[in-house]
């Protein structure tokens, strides 16, 4: 079995799926969240200057949320479980990621930060989750992909608890999405791991 070393900050933010695929995989691994007083320091030990990097036996250090979620899937059973279903799963997460990206967490003025978020949520959330919402509405499908879970159901839950800070109310119109945030919650490896994590605002 490989050794995973996860660095990144002490937030969720994008390291918190990986840290969820561990869980429910029920993996070991050294969750290194680095001080924000350190990081000038430790800036040029990452591939790209940023995290979350994954470091595999001590010696591959993967960057890149989307690559490192691709890697993760394989390594842990989390991504699918034919070429067709993982990219099912890899079309599912852009979309999230592109969610998250676009959201404005570090806008500082609040009336800024009310009105660029009402401008993606009507833009970009509202109308992707539309299309999402109703796909898996009229499916018979307890996850996203396939039958069991993976990591596209973990971002969903995650940009799901996101939007609840940023947009509060603005998941309520999406209920076949908020009872799979809830599925994905009450997992029993990842309902112990939201229990004994670290607390964070985010
Ligand atoms: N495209 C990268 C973006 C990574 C990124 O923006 N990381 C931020 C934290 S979420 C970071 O390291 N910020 C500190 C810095 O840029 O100095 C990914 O998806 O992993």
């Amino acid at each position: 079995m490989p050794t995973y070393k996860l660095q990144y900050f002490n937030i969720q933010g994008r390291a918190e799926i990986m840290r969820l695929m561990f869980a429910e995989a029920g993996v070991e691994y050294t969750d290194d969240r680095i001080n924000p007083d350190e990081w000038g320091k430790r800036k040029d030990e990452m591939p790209f200057k940023q995290m979350p990097v994954l470091v595999v036996d001590g010696e591959h250090k993967i960057a890149e949320s989307g690559a490192i979620y691709r890697f993760l899937a394989r390594e842990l059973k989390l991504g699918g479980e034919s070429s067709v279903q993982e990219a099912y799963v890899d079309m599912l997460s852009e979309c999230f990621n592109e969610i998250f990206n676009k959201m404005p967490f570090l806008e500082q003025d609040p009336d800024k930060k009310k009105a660029a978020m009402d401008t993606v949520l009507e833009k970009n959330i509202v109308p992707t989750l539309t299309i999402i919402e109703n796909k898996f509405k009229s499916s018979d499908r307890q996850f996203l992909v396939g039958k069991s879970v993976t990591y596209a159901d973990m971002q969903l839950m995650q940009m799901g608890n996101a939007l609840d800070m940023m947009a509060p109310g603005a998941m309520d119109q999406f209920p076949a999405l908020g009872k799979l945030r809830t599925t994905v919650a009450n997992l029993p490896k990842i309902k112990a791991w939201i229990a004994k994590r670290p607390k964070t605002d985010y």
